[in-house]
């Protein structure tokens, strides 16, 4: 039966209990998937931007010291790639991304955002998904700091899409009143991605005609 466009995010059964979605295969470890350079950390440049549709249309910023003093939360899920693999069991330790929601209200009529990392990759995301209980702005994984490879200083987590839609390296949040494709999205991705219905591709359903010009 085919999945409604808007239907709510379907979230891991038991997250990170080595229940698989279809189509992936468990990994030994935990392998680095990304596509360009890993970035350098300048801690004095860097900051996490929350832009866009905001209510009242304010920009909003933090420092890396103030990003570590944001309340912080534990959620424990595997990470599934596109391409079939899953890593499991990852203790994930960081901001919930609801929280970014309190701080910065969005304007009305914000359905998505974009997550932007360093060197504009970027990911767009119902804000359903977004503020999932289980998405999250990581700065640990098992305890320990992330590692540069795996997104240091920040990274999103959103366990129940696809791989591709939890930016490393997270630098910005844009607020969204209409959907636009990121950077795998624009090549072919589905643009929600959830990996409990296994839509990883476009053309696996007709959400690809909300990406068409408009001629
Ligand atoms: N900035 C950035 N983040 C990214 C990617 C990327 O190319 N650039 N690749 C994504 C993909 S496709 C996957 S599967 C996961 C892999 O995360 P890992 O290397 O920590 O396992 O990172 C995601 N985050
Ligand atoms: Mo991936």
């Amino acid at each position: 039966m085919p999945v409604p466009e808007d239907h709510p995010p379907v979230l891991p059964p038991r997250p990170g209990h080595g229940v698989l979605p279809p189509g992936q295969r468990p990994v030994a470890g935990w392998p680095v998937s990304h596509y360009g350079p890993v970035p350098r950390f300048r801690p004095e440049r860097w900051d996490l931007k929350v832009f866009g549709a905001t209510r009242g249309t304010a920009t909003r910023s933090w420092s890396w010291d103030e990003v570590t003093a944001l309340p912080r939360s534990t959620v424990v899920a595997d990470l599934h790639c596109a391409q079939g693999t899953t890593s499991l069991n990852h203790e994930w330790f960081g901001v919930p991304a609801a929280t970014i929601l309190d701080l910065v209200p969005p304007a009305e009529g914000v359905t998505h955002v974009m997550a932007w990392a360093e060197y504009g990759y970027s990911a767009n995301l119902r804000l359903s998904d977004f503020t999932a209980p289980t998405t999250l702005l990581a700065t640990h994984r098992g305890g320990e700091p992330l590692t540069v490879e795996h997104g240091f200083p920040l990274r999103l987590v959103v366990p129940h899409l696809y791989g591709y839609k939890s930016p490393k390296w997270l630098r910005g949040i844009e607020y969204l009143t209409l959907d636009r494709p990121g950077f795998w999205e624009e090549r072919g991705y589905h643009r929600i991605g959830d990996v409990w219905t296994g839509r990883r591709y476009a053309y696996q359903d007709d959400s690809a005609d909300l990406f068409r010009p408009q001629l």
